[in-house]
């Protein structure tokens, strides 16, 4: 089957549960929502830290839960360092059992593909379970591809040709630039940024509400991979407003 013309909305760094300012966040997660109906997207990916911690209640993973059935769409979670996969895993948790078909967990610690048949879309993902040197977001990310769109997600610090620091989940130029993604869907950083490399396509989103303190509208990446247009993807920024308050305030630690 020929590859579809799509459009994936890219966010990362959600921080749902963070206690600054925990309304806010839940906000900007329900306008991500608004924003795949807005954009007519065809799937969402959130690039890690989708939580901000694992004590928070399962008021958050239902609210979670919850949003991302009202997205409808195929919806792709990576864990990031804030809501790694371990053995302590809040994606273990209850709440992600009576989750929706379209949400999709990125579980395999080595990598693991998922793939969208109605969408010609491949996702790969490793989903991290370690934030450490030692852990490398795009270790085995696919080389080759077959004839579906391949998508590569990854939640880490990318190393720019000065940066020698050693870095807890540290991503390489060079990995980008060999892999066979169409486009790489980053998060860890609050801030957009294009970090493409030899011709691959790789964006942080930023988180929604990025590093401003601007809390009425939010900011995410949309990608759009379309086999007939001559710069693909096209990748840009799109704003879509939050609402003022919330509808139910959730109660964000769990009990100890
Ligand atoms: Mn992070």
């Amino acid at each position: 089957m020929p590859r579809r013309n799509i459009r994936i909305i890219h966010t990362s760094d959600t921080h749902l549960g963070d206690d600054w300012d925990p309304d806010a966040a839940q906000r900007a997660l329900s306008a991500v929502v608004d924003g795949v109906h807005l954009y007519h997207a065809d799937a969402l990916l959130i690039a890690g830290d989708v939580f901000d911690n694992a004590r928070i209640s399962d008021a958050v993973l239902e609210f979670f839960v919850s949003e991302m059935a009202r997205a409808v769409v195929p919806a792709v979670i990576l864990p990031g360092n804030h809501d790694l996969y371990d053995d302590a895993s809040l994606y273990l948790r209850a709440p992600f059992a009576g989750a929706s078909e379209n949400l999709h967990i990125i579980r395999g610690t080595h990598g693991e593909t998922l793939t969208l048949p109605e969408l010609t879309l491949d996702v790969w993902g490793r989903a991290m379970d370690s934030h450490t040197p030692a852990f490398r977001p795009l270790a085995g990310i696919p080389t080759e591809r077959n004839g579906n769109w391949l998508v590569g997600m990854a939640h880490g610090h990318f190393h720019f040709p000065d940066d020698t620091e050693e870095r807890s989940s540290p991503i390489h130029p060079h990995e980008i630039a060999e892999s066979a993604c169409d486009y790489i869907a980053l998060g860890h950083w609050e801030r957009f940024e294009d970090v493409s490399q030899g011709g691959v396509t790789a964006f942080y989103s930023g988180s929604p509400m990025g590093a401003s303190s601007a809390r009425d509208k939010i900011a995410v990446n949309v990608v759009d991979l379309d086999p007939m247009l001559a710069d693909c993807p096209n990748v840009y920024q799109v704003s879509v407003p939050m609402s003022t308050d919330v509808a139910t305030p959730l109660a964000i630690a769990a009990d100890d």
